[in-house]
């Protein structure tokens, strides 16, 4: 009976957690939201080769934060992240307008590729 309680008032009022990813083209400022939200600082980085992941708390929910490598070749593995995802967050840089529809169509991709995938 107290576990049952227990597990009840955790899933009510406890600890929640929720799997993010953050996507966009290189460049766009992903690692440096994903270390500002984290640190509460901006950090200097390098272009991510693969991914990187760290866990943000908010009031009782811990965001699992994924932030993937937005390079040209390596795009085509977003869609491997896709399941048990709750959210995405998809970054654009609005001072890069060369790209802007390259953005466009990725973010499109995403949609696509991401249908029935997200829960
Ligand atoms: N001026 C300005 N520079 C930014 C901002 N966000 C990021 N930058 C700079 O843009 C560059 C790239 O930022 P990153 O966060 O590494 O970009 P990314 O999207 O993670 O790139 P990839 O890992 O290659 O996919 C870095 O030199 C950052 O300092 C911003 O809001 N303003
Ligand atoms: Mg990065």
């Amino acid at each position: 009976m107290g576990i049952v309680f227990t597990r009840l008032f955790s899933s009510v009022f406890g600890n929640r957690e929720a799997r993010i990813l953050v996507l966009g083209l290189d460049n766009a400022g992903k690692t440096t939201i994903l270390y500002r939200l984290q640190m509460g600082e901006v950090v200097s980085t390098i272009p991510t080769i693969g991914f990187n992941v760290e866990t943000v708390q908010y009031n009782n929910i811990k965001f699992q934060v994924w932030d993937l490598g937005g390079q040209t070749s390596i795009r085509p593995y977003w869609r491997c992240y896709f399941p048990n995802t709750q959210a995405i967050i998809y970054v654009v840089d609005s001072s890069d307008t060369d790209r802007l529809v390259t953005a466009k169509e990725e973010f499109h991709s995403i949609l696509e590729g991401s249908m029935g995938m997200l829960l």
